[in-house]
């Protein structure tokens, strides 16, 4: 038999999953989505807003979060829930429709400090950090960038020097998330050897972490400068398994797969508001859900978030075959955190003034959006990586 197309008179299935992704998921991803969606809806938003006017990260949240199995969800053994990434992704997408800066704390601690100690530590460090880094017990953070090395991590001026038994660590890094809050930090700096990645734990004399104030975007999440003015810390602190820039960059890897998809979550935050909002709003005598001009709005919306859920579960679908190429995640991270801010800025029009406001969630996304577009690899940086992927020519320097 042909197979045939429904009709138009068949109802549609949900308006955030129009192409039946729900039956693209397994029973154990499902449980995923609802369950973080059902935390998202009953505890990130009702408080979110405040904290994102105070400025303040919902440190209260770390415990439920850890309890939720979500602090390095992806990898397995020391505590670790050692869910698919596709879990992952999915987990990310329901956090980051809250906010950008829950999602973020999920990222930094899991794929960016939890990842390095998991991939290239001792089996000593595994043990000491990985199961209270699990439990939310220990919080860590990422260094890498630095004042004057963002996008060229590379050219990194923190350095370390080897005396005795003890590494000297001198140098700063720069827009740290969870920096002051961290009990441990993983910084990567320059050793005779190449770069080499180090676990800081909070405490050790000669390291001091100082919170970057007036963000206007990821406004609940820390932000912080790390300071190392000779820094002693123990030989038996260095990741013993990694040298180099794969260090870091496979960290990265990791970190923007799930950004990939958290873009997504805000994407639909943004977008259901905006059809409801205009669903009840009435000017002209109808909702404006039924002028044109503003389902046009809807319908693109729509087809990107469509688009970027589909990119995004083939993405997943790769990275638990083993086969993902980093430049696949270039792609994903880079159309839909780009996807995203228009989305967010065509839902907020669509609530005109009300838009504006924190009051209703497009705002704060769509501010958030912006680091998020240039964090983890600006949108140019990775432009630049799908350019020199598709060409064999390296467009950077
Ligand atoms: P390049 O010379 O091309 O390579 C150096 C070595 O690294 C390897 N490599 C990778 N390994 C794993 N995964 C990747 N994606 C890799 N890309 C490169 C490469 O094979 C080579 O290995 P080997 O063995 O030959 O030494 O690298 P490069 O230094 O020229 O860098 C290229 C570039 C520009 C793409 C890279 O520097 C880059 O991605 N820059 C952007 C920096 C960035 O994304 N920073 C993010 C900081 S962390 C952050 O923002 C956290 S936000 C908080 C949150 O997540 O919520
Ligand atoms: P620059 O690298 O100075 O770039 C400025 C502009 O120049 C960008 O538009 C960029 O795309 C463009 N540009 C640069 N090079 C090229 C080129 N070759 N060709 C074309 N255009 C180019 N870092 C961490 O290490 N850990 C963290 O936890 C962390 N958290 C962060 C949290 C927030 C809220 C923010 C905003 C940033 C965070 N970062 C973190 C830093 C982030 O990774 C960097 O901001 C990012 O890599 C870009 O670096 P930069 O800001 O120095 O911009």
């Amino acid at each position: 038999m042909a197979a045939t197309v429904t009709t138009p008179k068949t109802p549609m299935p949900s308006a955030i999953d129009l192409y039946n992704i729900d039956h693209l998921l397994s029973e154990e991803e499902r449980m995923v989505r609802d369950t973080v969606r059902r935390f998202v809806q009953e505890k990130v938003n009702p408080v979110i807003g405040g904290h994102f006017e105070a400025g303040t990260f919902p440190r209260e949240l770390i415990p439920e979060i850890a309890e939720l199995g979500l602090l390095g969800m992806h990898l397995e053994g020391y505590g670790c829930a050692g869910l698919n990434a596709v879990s992952y992704g999915i987990a990310c997408q329901e956090l980051e429709a809250g906010d950008s800066g829950i999602r973020s704390f999920v990222s930094v601690q899991g794929s960016l400090a939890m990842f390095p100690i998991y991939s290239y530590g001792s089996e000593e460090q595994k043990q000491k950090y990985l199961p209270k880094m699990a439990s939310g017990e220990f919080i860590g953070c990422f260094g890498l960038t630095e004042p004057d090395f963002g996008s060229d991590p590379s050219g990194m001026r923190t350095n370390a020097r080897l005396e005795g038994n003890q590494y000297v660590l001198n140098g700063s890094k720069m827009w740290i998330t969870n920096g002051s809050v961290a009990d441990i930090a993983v910084v990567w700096a320059k050793t005779d050897e190449g770069i080499r990645g180090f676990i800081v734990e909070k405490g050790t004399p000669g390291f001091t972490a100082n919170d970057i104030k007036h963000k206007l975007s990821l406004r609940a999440s820390v932000t912080s400068e790390l300071h190392f003015d000779d820094c002693r810390i123990p030989a038996e602190n260095v990741l013993p398994n990694v040298k180099g820039m794969k260090g870091p960059l496979s960290c990265l890897n990791e970190a923007r797969f799930g950004i990939a998809w958290g873009a997504m979550g805000a994407m639909r935050a943004c977008y259901e508001t905006a059809l409801e909002y205009a669903k009840t709003r009435v000017q002209f005598g109808k909702p404006i859900a039924g002028f044109q001009l503003v389902q046009q709005k809807l319908a693109i919306m729509a087809t990107e978030l469509t688009k970027a859920q589909l990119l995004s579960l083939q993405l997943g679908r790769l990275k638990d075959e083993g086969i993902l190429h980093p430049v696949q995640i270039s792609i994903a991270k880079r159309n839909n955190v780009r996807e995203a801010i228009k989305a967010a800025r065509e839902a907020r029009s669509i609530l005109g003034a009300n838009g504006v406001t924190l009051e209703y969630p497009i705002s704060r996304h769509m501010n958030n959006l912006e680091s998020v577009f240039t964090y983890e690899g600006t949108d140019d940086i990775h432009t630049l990586i799908i350019g020199q992927a598709i060409t064999g020519m390296n467009a950077f320097a």
